[in-house]
């Protein structure tokens, strides 16, 4: 039973990484309030919409409980666990289990998220004339993209979520990646990795995340 009492708002930038703290927020049935916007047509957050985003860098996820401001996604998520969910749950008291939850907290943006956005960046921003270049290129970055796909892989043989036997703040931030580079189809060309579907259908048919989608009309 949390002792604090919430005021949230959270900065929803649509088909974002903001769907963790929603999904995170349902999930301890925390009330929050949505400050959202769909992207600009260029891929980024509208100016407006950024504007009203109390950090400097004006980046989505970020969440403001009653004077707290609060940017990236693992921090977040952090906070609220520390704050209001305080048997543990998503983010265990054990050193080791809490280790473990932290150690994918940061593999999430650290690895997963860093080697599917270096293609992405790539197929954005490579210069016209050097476009030919792309397809070895992402072949090239593909490389890391599977190694990080084979351990994800295999940490989940014979289990249901990251770590223990429920879900923890581990799945919370890793799904988003996962979702977002098997659906962008970011260097996954070629490998199989079933553990991993059926972990991310998991995720996507929990009632928490079926209705974070629901109130965001978040969509990939
Ligand atoms: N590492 C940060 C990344 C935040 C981030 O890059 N957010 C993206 C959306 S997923 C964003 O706000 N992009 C809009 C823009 O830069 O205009 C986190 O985990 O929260």
């Amino acid at each position: 039973m949390a002792s604090k009492k919430s005021d949230i708002t959270l900065y929803f930038l649509g088909a974002s990484r903001a769907i963790r703290i929603a999904w995170l927020l349902e999930e301890l049935s925390l009330p929050y309030e949505l400050v959202s916007s769909p992207r600009a047509p260029n891929g980024l957050a509208p100016p407006e919409f950024k504007a009203e985003i109390p950090t400097e860098l004006g980046k989505s996820p970020a969440i403001k409980d009653g004077n707290i401001v609060i940017q990236e996604s693992a921090a977040i998520a952090e906070y609220i666990c520390e704050t209001y969910d305080t048997s543990g749950r998503f983010l265990p008291k054990d050193p080791a289990a809490r280790a473990k939850v932290r150690e994918w907290m940061s593999a999430a943006e650290g690895t997963f998220m860093i080697h599917g956005l270096a293609i992405l960046y790539a197929r954005w921003r490579l210069p016209e004339p050097a476009k030919e270049y792309l397809p070895e290129m992402e072949k090239g970055l593909s490389t890391n993209v599977h190694n990080d796909f084979d351990w994800l892989e295999s940490e989940l043989e014979g289990k249901e979520y990251l770590v223990g036997h429920d879900v923890t703040a581990a799945d919370v931030l890793m799904g988003f990646g996962i979702e977002f580079i098997f659906a962008r189809k970011l260097g996954t060309e070629g490998g199989d990795w079933p553990n991993v579907k059926k972990w991310l259908s998991r995720i996507q048919q929990r009632e928490a995340y079926k209705r974070a989608v629901k109130k965001s009309g978040y969509s990939l």
